[in-house]
């Protein structure tokens, strides 16, 4: 799979070697079973086995050179599925592992695929969406990337610290009281009222060029603006409407599985209205979300998305660019993940109680496995920029409904 002569083979080797010559390995007994798949599959040396990787795009004849570029691939039996036809006759996939956990591979063709990495770049890494880059630094109203397009040089300046703002003086109060407890409709009124200071800026941020910037946007905010200091909503910003592009792919993705097959025997506690599965073809309505921009270095460590009131319904997940180890557990750390390989144009959706609150990271992003539809340049010279940007970057655009349908937050 790997090329032990080449000279990243050999690199990583040096620094395996340098890095773990004094290794406590005690330390490996106290991690847990979520913990130890993510440092297997983070490490550079020995590259992570990938047999135990559900891959369900190997079953794909048509999406063999994607399986086949940068040699990374998983099993489609890696994990117990079972297969279900979408409304448009694609296959669907859940895992009776996690109930409400979805996969459609390759729901998006590459045209879409395109579409949206433009889009997620030229419209919204922009304001009004807030940037991780928005914290320190002056951005250019047309944002990062229209700015290094123009001119890669083009010199960003940090974000002054005011010295006597008032955040600074601020005490954090409940926010560290709070952090972490899952939002519901009985909460949500003390989380409204949490205070929610803008992040201060980092003493030591440098000017840097457009060109070295690009690689460290990380993140942009979608719809309702969440506030990552208290890892909540801050609902006094707004809500910036969904771009109806992302809100209709996520309406149709939602739309295409069979909820009653998904759900119809399930017995989980699903909270004070019952379960509402029945009625997303018509009422899920996404309204907040993220668009994370990985580079190939990048992960994201285990975490549940505990900040919406509304803990069941759709979580829409879309993947773009180089593939990725997802995992996803259980509602603890303790429980041991199942790692799926994601690919471009897959979409996960994460719904109901057992999935929608449970752990989940990307530990890998995988090296060399743009997509050959997105790294075709030949008959669109346009894509080219894009495709340069591609080659190190996984795109993941997620999308979440906050409310469950019957509640008013009384925002007006
Ligand atoms: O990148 C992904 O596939 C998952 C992203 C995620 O879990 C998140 O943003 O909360």
């Amino acid at each position: 799979m790997i090329d032990s002569s080449g000279q990243a083979y050999k690199k990583a080797r040096r620094r395996y070697l340098k890095t773990t010559r004094n290794r406590n390995l005690d330390i490996e007994k106290d991690w847990t079973p979520f913990r130890a798949a993510e440092k297997h599959f983070k490490a550079r040396f020995p590259p992570p086995d990938l047999t135990k990787v559900l891959d369900l795009a190997t079953l794909d004849e048509s999406r063999a050179s994607e399986v086949t570029a940068g040699n990374w691939a998983g099993k489609p039996d890696a994990a117990p599925t079972r297969a279900f036809t979408t409304v448009s006759g694609s296959y669907g996939y859940t895992l009776p592992e996690i109930p409400g956990l979805i996969l459609l591979p390759a729901f998006l063709c590459p045209e879409k695929q395109k579409e949206l990495i433009k889009w997620s770049l030229v419209e919204h890494a922009r304001r009004p969406n807030e940037t991780n880059l928005d914290i320190h630094y002056l951005l250019p109203s047309e944002g990062i990337w229209n700015a290094y397009v123009r001119d890669g040089n083009t010199v960003i300046h940090p974000r002054q610290i005011e010295t006597d703002a008032e955040y600074l003086k601020q005490d954090p109060g409940p926010r560290t009281l709070i952090d972490n407890i899952p939002a519901n409709t009985s909460n949500f009124e003390l989380f409204n009222n949490v205070s929610k200071p803008p992040t201060p800026p980092s003493s030591n941020v440098q000017p840097a060029s457009c060109s070295d910037l690009l690689p460290r946007l990380r993140w942009a905010n979608i719809g309702w603006s969440y506030h990552w200091g208290t890892k909540q909503y801050d609902f006094s910003k707004g809500k910036i409407p969904i771009h109806h592009t992302i809100r209709d792919l996520c309406k149709s993705a939602v739309q295409s599985v069979d909820w009653k097959g998904v759900f119809a025997l399930d017995t989980s506690d699903w909270g004070p209205h019952g379960a509402d599965w029945m009625y997303w073809d018509e009422n899920y309505e996404p309204d907040a979300g993220i668009v994370n921009f990985y580079q190939t270095k990048d992960t994201l460590m285990a975490h549940v998305d505990r900040s919406e009131v509304c803990a069941t319904s759709p979580l829409v997940s879309i993947s773009l660019g180089n593939a990725a180890i997802f995992l996803i557990g259980g509602l603890t750390r303790e429980t041991e993940p199942v790692p799926i390989l994601l690919r471009s144009g897959d979409v996960v959706i994460m719904s109901g109680p057992a999935c929608r609150r449970a752990y989940h990271g990307v530990p890998r992003i995988l090296e060399n496995t743009l997509s050959p539809h997105l790294a075709d340049i030949v008959d669109e010279p346009d894509w080219s920029i894009f495709k340069n940007y591609m080659d190190s970057t996984r795109i993941n655009i997620n999308v979440r409904q906050v409310f469950p349908k019957e509640f008013d937050p009384g925002l007006s």
